[in-house]
């Protein structure tokens, strides 16, 4: 037990009309949508590095938090795992997602690390046979160390893919352990800085080769969650290989991981890569490889990847259409890859950037539910296409140039330009935002 969130007690929810600082309004995990309550489609996850790992740091000064928990050794990773499923149990978050670096003091040696790992997880293991928090994911952090500056998979150094291998596997067995329903690759440092070191073929080998061993070893220990890859185009890299959900389902193809691997996408990434969020999850979902989301928001000035917490309902709705329209998530989540400002100093900080992300989130689903179930965008693409059912535009996909080019003298086909309709398919959009 800490005191750190001494005085906030669980939130509940208390409808659209609550003046309450600490209530849902819109989050009411047992309403049900679509045939599934709300706690169902959602699946949020507290995500461990931003909530309790992070300091406040920006590029321009340190730490400007203060937690009990940070220290080193094995009894500050306990407290701040207890800070953690006190903050589970304040949300009532049915899931949280971790890095091994986020959870347990570095050793001097591999050896020591993965035994703290173990240790901390024999502890989670402990907490979560009271708690309903379950695990979304565990991953490995190959980015913060200096060893892994040159990457992890795709390093020029062998010793460091080796070490690279060893933490992902001891992640993998904690991610096993604690029922955890995915396990993600984030590749921060899987890129360069400077093409001019950098030998783009053989590294591209050595990722696919890595992954290709991961997959293995899923098999190999029984584990049925799924594992996913989150794309993002740079930063901490000048380029980064995992650039887009594009990109990372060309790389699955060619190694032959396609049906493997899914991807965990981030709306800040997406954005980075210039695309939208839901750009990102349409295309994943028209290619069969549409896992989890990580759930931001970028500063729109700034430009970078400022994992801000969600507070634009009609976009976030845009997402959760895409995601419905998906059929939902199977084993993936919104997981809250989100973090406080530097200044948001206080514990109740922290769980009200929760309570507004999980309000944002529920209430773009109910949205997007709605605009799902009135089906006019739907209706409207299908018209769209509609040429296509005939049986001479479908028999021209199997044809070949020569007698399309035949078909169009013969039959005099002179095309028809028709309206796009934009304007009023957003229009109809904003009816229900
Ligand atoms: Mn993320």
């Amino acid at each position: 037990m800490t005191d750190f969130f001494a005085g906030i007690a669980p939130v509940r929810y208390e409808g659209p009309d609550s003046d309450a600082e600490l209530a849902f309004r819109w989050y009411d995990p047992d309403r049900v949508v679509m045939g599934k309550r709300l706690e169902d489609h959602l699946r949020f996850a507290v995500a461990y590095w931003h909530s309790f790992a992070w300091p406040g740091g920006d590029p321009f000064g340190g730490q400007t938090f203060e937690r009990p928990w940070f220290s080193d050794g094995m009894e500050a990773a306990k407290l701040k795992a207890d800070g953690a499923f006190e903050l589970f149990e304040i949300l009532d978050a049915p899931f949280f997602c971790f890095h091994d670096a986020d959870v347990r003091p570095e050793g001097a040696t591999f050896a020591e690390s993965r035994r703290n790992l173990e240790e901390i997880v024999d502890y989670f293991a402990g907490k979560m046979e009271t708690s309903r928090t379950k695990l979304l994911w565990g991953t490995a952090n190959l980015f913060s160390h200096r060893r892994f500056m040159a990457g992890a998979a795709t390093n020029p150094d062998p010793d460091v893919f080796a070490y690279a291998a060893a933490t992902v596997k001891s992640c993998m067995d904690a991610t096993h352990r604690l029922g955890g329903q995915n396990y993600v690759l984030w590749g921060g440092r899987e890129g360069y800085e400077t093409l001019l070191n950098t030998d783009l073929g053989r590294e591209s080998e050595q990722a696919g080769r890595f992954l290709s061993m991961v997959v293995a070893y899923k098999h190999k220990i029984g584990f049925e969650g799924t594992i996913l890859i989150e794309p993002k185009p740079q930063e901490p890299t000048k380029h980064q290989y995992d650039y887009d959900v594009a990109t990372v389902y060309g790389f699955l193809r060619r190694f032959g991981l396609e049906n493997e691997v899914k991807v965990n996408i981030e709306q800040g990434h997406a954005i980075l890569a210039g695309h939208s969020f839901e750009h990102e999850i349409a295309l994943a979902s028209s290619l069969g490889i549409f896992g989890s989301i990580d759930m931001n928001r970028n500063d729109y000035q700034s430009g970078w990847d400022t994992d801000q917490f969600p507070n634009n309902h009609p976009e976030v709705a845009l997402a959760y259409y895409e995601i419905l329209r998906a059929g939902g998530f199977a084993t993936g989540g919104t997981n809250f890859d989100a973090k406080l400002r530097r200044q948001s100093l206080d514990p109740v900080d922290l769980v009200a950037a929760h309570v507004g992300g999980m309000d944002v989130c529920a209430r773009g689903l109910i949205a997007a539910a709605a605009m799902l179930e009135d089906g006019g965008l739907e209706r409207l693409r299908a018209e769209r296409y509609a040429g296509w059912d005939a049986p001479e535009a479908q028999a021209m996909l199997t044809s070949d140039l020569a007698s399309i080019a035949a078909r169009v003298e013969s039959d005099g086909i002179d095309p028809q330009p028709r309206s796009g309709r934009q304007e009023r398919l957003e229009n109809w959009v904003n009816r229900f935002v």
